[in-house]
């Protein structure tokens, strides 16, 4: 039995009331058809019904997203459409792994903290935002398996190319001060976190998903429990009515329709916590090498990373000047610089980098190119960490493709 999306969940319209739709018709077909779908199926994903096959097959509430996989959907964002320093809520990935729940209503949605802790608690979200400070931060999220569809022998999984990321501008309370309430016993090594959407089995209280982090991270005073995007609800489809956002580390830390937070004395071991799920070798493979499961290890932050977002590829330039910008984060660290080449890595030239606006939010990069001659470029860009650590031209491959931060690159042409 699969749930459908209820009737309390914001609609359509609630979405243009709020000027989060800017016209469905400007979403760009994804790799399924929209007359491939099933009407039911596409409503309960939140796909829009009605849609034809040469229009476009939008998201209800999402602009221009690539559908990857519709069950469970998956939908990842073009780069020329993550130009904005904030990403718009219209424009954020989506990653299930599971059915969606039938409830978000956020005044009935309760959130336990239990575990290892003095103190149980069991918190409605008027009770989160009135006991704790609420605070907003730009955020990124990115999927650990971003970059997927660009390893070769290929990997298994939802095949991601740049656009499962984002940075949105999240306000909830810290995590911190959530689990400090609630009294963390010495004995407690690692979070864990469990949300209301269902197994693809369906089974009745059977998760998808449910990963932790090392106490350590929870404690990083960025980690929020959300209850609002970019100044509005949270989509349905990322989150609502109240989500984890650990940023830095794989998107899957960040665990959407929270429910329940509990503490562990040992390594969470919930769904996609073991085997190869988010876990790479400790040690370089060569390509499609096996790799016994006992031997990976969990993903902690995520590598160092640029993405081009201005122009979008394909791009004729007139006068040979062209302006290169987009973004660049560096899971718990930071950027300290990109350079940009337009000869395939024999020159570089840096580009201009703003400051962090807060721990954990993308920096901007831009510069202008000169071309020499009217032709062909490829226009690459590399983002180096503040310890010195820069973006690789291939990324070491593992068996199921996380951590790609391979250079991106856009091609032009020069006329
Ligand atoms: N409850 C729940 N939380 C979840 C997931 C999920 O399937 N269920 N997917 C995770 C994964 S793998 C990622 S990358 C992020 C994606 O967040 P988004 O869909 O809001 O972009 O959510 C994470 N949180
Ligand atoms: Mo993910």
């Amino acid at each position: 039995m699969f749930n459908s999306i209820p009737e309390h969940v914001p609609t359509m319209q609630y979405f243009q009331r709020r000027r989060f739709i800017k016209g469905v018709g400007t979403a760009t077909i994804g790799a399924l058809a929209g007359a491939t779908l099933p009407l039911a199926r596409r409503k309960r994903y939140g796909l829009i019904p009605g849609a034809s096959a040469n229009e476009a097959m939008p998201i209800e509430g999402k602009d221009g997203l690539r559908v990857l996989n519709d069950r469970p959907l998956n939908a990842e964002t073009p780069p020329h459409l993550l130009d904005d320093e904030v990403t718009p809520t219209e424009r954020h990935f989506i990653r299930n792994n599971g059915i969606v729940p039938q409830d978000m209503n956020p005044d009935t949605w309760m959130l336990k903290i239990e575990g290892l802790v003095e103190r149980p608690m069991s918190l409605s979200i008027n009770e989160l935002r009135t006991r704790f400070e609420v605070v907003s931060h730009r955020l990124v999220i990115e999927c650990g398996g971003n970059g997927r569809a660009r390893f070769d022998p290929p990997a298994r999984g939802n095949q991601w190319t740049l656009g499962a990321v984002a940075c949105a501008e999240w306000t909830g309370v810290r995590l911190v001060d959530v689990l400090e309430a609630a009294g963390i016993k010495d004995t407690a090594i690692y979070t864990a976190h469990e949300g209301a959407d269902l197994h693809l089995s369906g089974t009745p209280g059977k998760l998808p998903i449910s990963r932790g982090v090392p106490l350590a991270k929870a404690l990083d005073s960025y980690n929020l429990i959300a209850f609002e995007m970019n100044g509005g609800p949270l989509h349905p489809m990322n989150g609502a009515p109240l989500r984890l956002v650990i940023p830095g580390w794989p998107g899957s830390c960040s665990q959407k329709w929270l429910t329940r937070i509990w503490l562990r004395n040992i390594e969470h071991d919930g769904p996609k916590m073991g085997g190869s799920s988010y876990r790479v070798p400790p040690y370089p493979v060569a390509p499609g090498e096996m790799v016994p499961a006992e031997n990976m290890q969990i993903i902690h932050a995520m590598p160092v990373k640029s993405l081009i977002t201005r122009p979008q590829t394909g791009q004729l330039v007139k006068g040979r000047k062209l302006e290169v910008a987009g973004h660049a984060w560096a899971g718990d660290s930071e950027v300290s610089r990109v350079d940009v080449s337009m000869d395939y890595g024999a020159t570089w030239q840096p580009a201009d980098l703003a400051k962090q606006h807060n721990p954990h939010a993308w920096q901007r990069f831009s510069t202008h190119i000169q071309f020499p001659n009217p032709g062909y470029y490829q226009v690459w860009a590399r983002a180096t960490d503040r310890d010195g650590l820069s973006q690789p031209f291939t990324a070491a491959w593992n068996p199921k493709g996380y951590l790609n931060n391979a250079l991106h690159h856009i091609s032009v042409r020069a006329i």
